[in-house]
């Protein structure tokens, strides 16, 4: 999705597009350099922006989008938070709603289902003009979770065809709450809506990389687009649409060489000592049975020799001496230690898996077995 902000006041590209043969020229050449659509918006909603009238909006965008339309070179999308101006882009050419406000306003929903259009359910804490200020979540994930899929299924009751969910970066957080949303786009695409994810040359790829020019921080937003598509996220809202088609298509060869490499699976199972973890007295005292299964996902060697494989007795080895060796109370920090132990010393691992099974655990009643579980990719 390519960015087309016909605003004087965008924080990115600010002033430029202002004229309307320019924003359709931009336009145009977004799809020809790989956009599948142009994301046009009257409104500025950087942190601290000033509302638009809806009527501005609609002079800054509708001619651009009837003239967009008119090409029919490809899917145009309308940023706008208000339901009037997002009906009349649709009537003039528009193909889809992008609404940071992630149509709360219900004749926002009552407009896409009309038209029958697909509409971008964001994300964002309070207000553009004050949203950066303090904010404040119990758990960043589960809340903008939670919002998204209130919100689609809203949406999706009032008719309105098909959505994509986006946790809205830079909209009410502070970076490491991007950073938390950015790492759990998993999650989010669980849902079964397609993602979108838009950092692009936003505030925080400026604190952590030190440029200060919004325009030039294309490389710092495609670093942190490619993570997104890693992440299953299955669009991203870019200014630089060519070199983002060029970083995505050198990570489609990587990825596509990856399923031809011949790895393969070992797991050790059941692997059985005595340990002293848990949190009672009793149990650093005698020790009790803890039992390991890893399995290692890796390169299966060419040739029938053991020092070009990882060593599955180095591996028991490893996981005996976290066991016996050392102590922990939970069984959680014990499954972490193992994983990142097993990680540091066979770099060939590129997937690991490690359960600990704590079967006399001193739990009352019957019980068969307590396991902790975790699984990492590289
Ligand atoms: N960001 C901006 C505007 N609209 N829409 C969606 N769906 N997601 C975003 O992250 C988003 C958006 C602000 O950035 P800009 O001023 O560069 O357009």
């Amino acid at each position: 999705m390519a960015v087309l902000n016909v605003t004087p006041d965008s924080f990115s590209d600010g002033g430029v597009h202002a004229g309307v043969d320019a924003a359709v020229l931009a336009g145009r050449a977004a799809w020809e350099a790989g956009a599948m659509i142009v994301d046009v918006g009257g409104e500025s909603t950087r942190p601290g922006a000033t509302p638009v009238e809806p009527d501005e909006e609609r002079t800054r965008i509708l001619p651009v989008i009837e003239r967009l339309g008119a090409t029919g070179e490809g899917l145009i999308s309308v940023d706008t938070r208000h339901a009037e101006v997002a009906r009349d882009a649709l009537a003039a050419g528009a193909h889809v709603v992008n609404d940071v406000t992630g149509l709360r306003d219900p004749a926002m929903r009552s407009v896409c289902a009309e038209a029958g259009v697909p509409a971008v359910v964001m994300h964002m804490l309070g207000e553009p003009a004050t949203m950066q200020d303090d904010p404040h979540y119990d758990d960043v994930v589960l809340d903008v979770e939670a919002f998204l899929l209130n919100q689609a299924e809203a949406a999706l009751r009032d008719g309105v065809p098909s959505l994509l969910l986006d946790p809205g970066w830079g909209f009410g957080k502070r970076d490491a709450h991007n950073l938390a949303l950015l790492h759990a786009l998993p999650r989010l695409t669980a849902h079964g809506h397609p993602v979108l994810f838009g950092a692009s040359r936003k505030g925080s790829i400026g604190r952590f990389s030190g440029e200060e020019v919004a325009a030039k921080r294309d490389p710092g937003s495609i670093a942190l687009h490619l993570e997104a598509a890693r992440r299953g996220a299955a669009m991203v809202r870019v200014h630089d649409v060519a070199g983002h088609a060029q970083a995505f298509a050198v990570q489609d060869a990587v990825e596509a060489a990856r399923t031809d490499r011949a790895s393969g699976r070992v797991a050790l199972q059941g692997l059985r000592f005595h340990g002293r973890h848990g949190v009672f007295e009793a149990e650093t005292r005698d020790g009790a049975p803890f039992v390991v299964d890893v399995t290692l996902t890796f390169p299966f060697p060419k040739r029938d020799d053991v020092e070009r494989t990882i060593d599955y007795g180095a591996v028991q080895a490893l996981v005996r001496s976290e066991v016996e060796d050392e102590r922990y109370d939970l069984i959680e920090t014990l499954t972490e230690r193992i994983g990142v132990r097993i990680l540091e010393a066979f770099p060939r691992v590129e997937e690991l898996q490690v359960r600990v099974h704590k079967p006399e655990a001193p739990l009352p009643g019957v019980f068969d077995d307590v396991t902790a579980e975790r699984t990492w990719r590289r």
